[in-house]
């Protein structure tokens, strides 16, 4: 029997697409870093009956009647969130991370201020002031890059130099394709010589941090921290904003969130968020996050070893980028369809300064977070490693390809996706 009895006899249409799914991330191989494999038991949280209900507002302060139970599960993430981040605020109802980045700049700026964000061909993510975003209609957002692309070092000075220039309110650190640790004391040191609010987008490496794998930017005096739940971090999809002990700042942040963004909270999310901190705050997560970055630099040793370029030199995270087009002459759509069909999936990826475009790039991006959850050890990233490499260099051959997907399915079959982790 399928989890989806009800479905498959009510609606065959939309079955078909649950089994489709099923069957895909069984049978193939996760490396997109975003991504990964959630419980049972936060799909049985997301997956309840507090979907049916409205919540507008906070544990204990609520506009609707009924709330004995939402207030207890709210008030469960919050407290988990806050234990796993060691700080002193969380605001749980964020529907997504854009949703948690769009809510801090409202509290924290007026329109017209400048925020001090990561360059977006080298690691930014769009909600950091790309372009094509409304919120670039609204504040102004300045850059600071890597010193060199090689190395991954942030010019720090060119940094200190823009934000005493520009007099930024927010000096922002975070990244969705940048594998590498930052420098938070700078980052704090530069925010506090303008004044500005220091926050970091820990989407990507917030299960890192909570998981003890690498540094909390709250150690070095973070004032705020976003992030998504749904990475490494291994919850439903949903946002996250923590503040670190400004009770005025957590105050503009809840009031921005609700009534100033968002309506009623989605509170079946919000349990599932509640399980997943429950989750990570067990000793076997912090097991989880170390082998993560174990395994992503057992991926590194065979692309260097093949004479592929890796942007930054390497990964001290979860995440790799190859510059598939400079070292292997082919782009990274081409890659990605390639590696599709052998049943690995990952994504496209600018790289630094990138001459290509964004719809066909120089680059690839792939990391380690979902294969990890399925128990992939370092000797299995490095064989993925080296199937992937091989796709790559044997485009052309059809009886290698089928080889290489044959031997993906025998290792998706050998480590099937876990249904609990604690
Ligand atoms: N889409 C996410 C990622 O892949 O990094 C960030 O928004």
């Amino acid at each position: 029997m399928n989890d989806y009895g009800h479905v498959q006899k009510q609606d065959p249409e939309v079955f078909a697409a649950l089994e489709g799914e099923e069957q895909r991330e069984a049978e193939g191989l996760e490396l997109i870093p975003s991504e990964n494999y959630v419980s049972k038991a936060v799909r049985e949280a997301n997956g309840s009956v507090f979907t049916n209900k409205y919540s507008e507002g906070y544990p204990g302060k609520r506009y609707y009647g009924g709330q004995t139970f939402t207030d207890q599960v709210e008030t469960l993430a919050i407290d988990r969130a806050k234990k796993l981040f060691n700080c002193g605020y969380a605001n749980v109802q964020t529907l997504g991370g854009a949703n948690a980045n769009i809510a801090m700049y409202f509290a924290l700026l007026e329109p017209g201020d400048t925020v001090l964000g990561m360059d977006l061909s080298h690691g930014g993510h769009l909600t950091h002031g790309h372009p094509v975003t409304y919120l670039t209609k609204i504040f102004n957002f300045v850059r600071y890059k890597m010193k060199d692309p090689n190395t991954g070092e942030i010019d720090y000075d060119e940094m200190r130099e823009v934000a005493k220039k520009e007099k930024p309110k927010i000096v922002l650190a975070g990244y969705s394709a940048y594998p590498r640790e930052l420098n938070y004391e700078k980052f704090v040191e530069i925010a506090q010589e303008v004044g500005a609010y220091a926050v970091m987008d820990i989407a990507h490496i917030a299960g890192l941090i909570a998981g003890k794998a690498v540094k909390s930017p709250f150690d070095a005096g973070f004032d705020v921290m976003t992030s998504t739940t749904h990475k490494t971090l291994r919850g439903p999809r949903g946002g996250l904003i923590l503040t670190r002990e400004s009770e005025e700042i957590a105050k503009k942040i809840d009031k921005m969130v609700f009534p100033g963004l968002q309506g009623g909270p989605h509170m079946n999310n919000i349990a599932a968020k509640a399980v997943a901190f429950g989750e990570a705050l067990s000793p076997s997560f912090a097991l989880y996050a170390a082998q993560i970055l174990k395994n992503a630099k057992a991926m590194e040793k065979i692309f260097l070893a093949s004479s592929i370029r890796l942007l930054t030199g390497g990964t001290s995270n979860h995440l790799l980028l190859a510059d598939v087009f400079g070292s292997l002459g082919i782009g990274g759509q081409e890659a990605e369809t390639l590696l599709d069909r052998v049943g690995i999936t990952l994504n496209k990826n600018s790289i630094a300064d990138d001459t290509r475009k964004p719809m066909d790039p120089s680059g690839i991006r792939f990391g380690t977070p979902a294969i990890t959850t399925r128990k992939f050890g370092e000797q299995e990233c490095a064989r993925v490693a080296e199937l992937m490499v091989d796709a790559m260099k044997n485009k052309g051959d059809d009886t290698k390809l089928s080889a290489i997907r044959e031997e993906i399915r025998t290792l998706c079959k050998k480590f099937p996706v876990p249904e609990s982790f604690v």
